[in-house]
């Protein structure tokens, strides 16, 4: 388990990292639920530039050597293309900073492990859409990315979460944390519970296609959620798709998934208020749009077809974690009040019906493009 962070540990990690300058200040950064990020501030020549600083959750990836392995693979690879395309690799992709020892990461007195990347200045993350515009340039970054990747060597990577979006594996881990019930919370929860248990059946269907090769593995991001691209100030482009952790052998409908469960939604993932939380088409057609036009021709025609199940699936498969990690006692998602994950799985359970609601639209603007 990691330990409680202290200003001790934090100033050990950025001493052992070669960022550039005098210390000024840090501060934790981003609204991401895994790691412990920081922007760190340095004075250099008069001017004030910074980093970003992260500890690893090494409780879910355990295994740092090879996490920061597959980084630095995909940050290379994207480096060399972006470079070929005349662009600017120091905000185009994550820019690892090594250690004063000239490591990926840094491994403190208590075991917790850091790294430091080059902080992408004049761009911003979006935790909801606030101009479609900004979704529609998140689903040509994420298109474009899951291209790109399209040619990387997949069997250099490794499986840093295995079976990550494994629905049907998910939810055997669901019915495990109900059946243990470990804070007795399973007899609140009754009606949460009963949605999932209904929808039991869906959770094989992809695993079973790409079983029967029905649906090819790709290399894919795996969690292309709106805060995991960096949209441009100056030009609304997505610049720079981050949080490279979970970048590893998947399905291609998991991305286009995984972005409309957070993106589509006319709601924060956290919202009280469930009147407030649909899945909005115009959302879902603008985000279909920009994805297939960067994805490239390689979507086969089950892929196609299967992409409002992958937007579903990807919805009740975080609703389903965000619910067993309720039952668990919250150790997975980092919480900033007590039923938050409660109120996390509501959303999501909220949006699954009304993609369900839905269906034959998404089904429809599919054929469309
Ligand atoms: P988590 O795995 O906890 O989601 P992320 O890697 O996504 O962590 O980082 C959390 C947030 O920090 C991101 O959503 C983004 O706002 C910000 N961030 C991460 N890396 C950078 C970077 N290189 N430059 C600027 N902002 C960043
Ligand atoms: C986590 O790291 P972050 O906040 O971008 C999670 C995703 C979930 C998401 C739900 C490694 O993403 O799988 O979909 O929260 N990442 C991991 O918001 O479990
Ligand atoms: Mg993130």
């Amino acid at each position: 388990m990691r330990v409680p962070l202290t200003d001790a540990l934090i100033r050990e990690a950025i001493a052992n990292i070669s960022f550039e300058g005098d210390l000024i200040r840090y501060e934790p950064y981003g609204s991401g639920h895994i790691n412990d990020t920081f922007a760190v501030y340095f004075g250099l020549k008069g001017k004030t530039h910074r980093y970003i600083l992260q500890r690893i959750n090494t409780d879910i990836f355990k295994d740092a050597d090879r996490l920061m392995e597959n980084i630095g693979g995909v940050t290379a690879y994207l480096k060399k293309e972006i470079i070929a395309r005349g662009g600017d690799y120091t905000r185009e992709t994550l820019n690892v900073v090594p250690t004063i020892d000239g490591k990926p990461y840094y491994r403190d007195s208590a075991d917790g492990c850091w790294r430091g990347y080059l902080f992408i200045e004049d761009a911003t993350t979006f935790d909801t859409v606030k101009d479609p515009k900004d979704f529609y340039n998140a689903a040509r970054a994420f298109g474009k990315f899951q291209n790109l990747l399209a040619s990387y060597p997949a069997e250099t990577l490794h499986e840093t979460i295995p079976q990550f979006h494994d629905t049907a594996k998910r939810y055997r881990d669901f019915e495990a944390a109900v059946a243990a019930d470990k804070m007795g919370r399973a007899k609140d929860v009754e009606a949460e519970i009963a949605f999932v248990r209904a929808r039991e059946a869906d959770t094989h269907v992809l695993v079973d296609m790409l079983a029967s090769g029905e649906l090819p593995l790709k290399v894919t991001h795996n969690d292309t959620k709106l805060n995991n691209v960096m949209i441009d100030d100056a030009t609304g482009e997505g610049i720079s798709v981050i949080d490279l952790d979970t970048v590893m052998p998947g399905l291609s409908l998991y991305d286009f998934g995984d972005s409309i469960r957070f993106g589509a939604s006319t709601a924060a993932e956290d919202e009280k208020d469930l009147d407030k939380v649909w899945m909005d088409i115009n959302l879902y057609e603008i985000y279909l749009k920009g994805f297939l036009e960067t994805v490239g021709d390689g979507l086969t025609a089950n892929e196609r077809k299967m992409l409002p199940m992958g937007a579903k699936l990807m919805t009740l498969e975080c609703g389903m974690r965000f619910l067993a990690d309720y039952l668990e006692g919250d150790v997975y998602f980092r919480l900033h009040y007590p039923e938050q994950n409660l109120d996390r799985c509501r959303t999501q359970f909220k949006l699954v019906a009304d993609m369900e609601r839905q269906w034959a639209e998404m089904a429809a603007l599919v054929e469309k493009y």
